[in-house]
């Protein structure tokens, strides 16, 4: 790409050319943005920064907390909370939603965030992540709370990740396909690296947590048996396999190469749904990955189409090369669901 393309600039021209990023949201994406920026710096200091291990706090999922899972947390609220862009947010390390003090006017938007995906690969120095969704505040006069939240994902207005690993890049949708930035450090800022991302219909790569195996499902074990058994079996190919153990990062390498990711619901907690969450972990990795021409379902439903109940609800994820979903969404057709 000859001319280097700010996210600023690319955000303005998205505007003139789609009217689909107004003001608010273009500071909004551009604050978070600024935001992953600082993350980025915090994970690459490492044992230099005093940012490695456990917080020795759990967050409201239960997991143990590390100590860059608070600091990027802290980092993405102190950023939003002032610029009046934003209602309210919602993160996996906060049981309850944040609401913009009275002291900073309040905005028309609501942020999500898992701030730090991955984290349990922090201390092992792998790619992890921040994933965040933007939803519109339902228009009435009362004031916010969790129930505003709780919209479909086809109703986001924007949706990214930043995935800090060798290089930090951010890809983003607005709705109008995906389109990535690489961190140019020297510059301290955000440059186009790739528009109009997509993943091919068909792939030869899948991602799940093979230790889990005895306890899938039927359709999934089909999949995935099927896959093994490589060119002598029913698919007549070979499969590679790939499992980071970082949403982010697994999803990253769908977007740059193609692939399908699975994590699904499995006989471990049979009251879950599944592993990962909708609001900030599904949501917007199903909305990038739609539009860059893939797939993203639980098994039964579009994600997208999922009306949430709770903010911080499980759901089993399939996501990236259509066809490979809709054949597992098939499969989950005609074996009886146990869950
Ligand atoms: P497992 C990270 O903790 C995470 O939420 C996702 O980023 C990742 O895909 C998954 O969990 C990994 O889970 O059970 O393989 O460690």
């Amino acid at each position: 790409m000859s001319k280097k393309i700010s996210l600023t600039r690319y955000l303005i021209e998205q505007q003139r050319k789609q009217g689909n990023i107004p003001p608010e949201l273009r500071l909004l994406l551009e604050v978070v943005a600024r935001a992953c920026k600082r993350i980025s710096q915090s994970v690459s200091k490492g044992a230099l920064g005093d940012v490695m291990g456990s917080a020795e706090s759990e967050n409201v999922q239960g997991e143990i907390q590390k100590k860059l899972d608070i600091i990027a947390n802290e980092v993405l609220i102190e950023a939003n909370e002032w610029g009046g862009h934003l209602a309210a947010m919602a993160s996996e390390e906060m049981d309850a939603i944040y609401v913009v003090p009275n002291r900073y006017p309040k905005g028309e938007y609501l942020l999500l965030f898992d701030p730090l995906d991955g984290s349990s690969n922090i201390d092992v120095n792998v790619s992890i992540g921040t994933i965040f969704s933007v939803l519109r505040m339902p228009e009435d006069d009362r004031g916010v709370d969790e129930g505003d939240f709780l919209q479909p994902g086809h109703r986001q207005v924007a949706a990214g990740y930043c995935v800090y690993g060798p290089q930090t890049t951010l890809a983003l949708t607005v709705g109008d396909g995906v389109a990535m930035f690489t961190l140019d450090r020297e510059q301290g800022s955000f440059v186009l690296t790739q528009e109009d991302v997509k993943i091919p219909r068909d792939t030869r790569e899948f991602a799940i947590n093979m230790s889990n195996m005895r306890h899938w499902d039927a359709p999934v074990r089909r999949y995935i048996d099927e896959c093994l058994a490589g060119v002598e079996g029913p698919r007549e190919k070979d499969f590679n396999m790939r499992w980071i153990a970082s949403m982010v990062a697994d999803v990253h390498r769908i977007m740059t190469r193609g692939g399908v990711f699975l994590y699904p619901w499995d006989k471990r907690e049979p009251n879950k749904p599944g592993k990962l969450r909708l609001m900030y972990e599904a949501n917007p990795m199903a909305w990038l990955i739609e539009q860059a021409g893939g797939a993203a379902s639980d098994g039964h439903q579009r994600i997208l189409d999922i009306t949430p109940s709770s903010l911080h609800q499980r759901v089993s994820v399939i996501l990236g090369a259509k066809n490979e979903v809709e054949r597992i969404d098939q499969y989950h057709r005609e074996h009886p669901a146990a869950n």
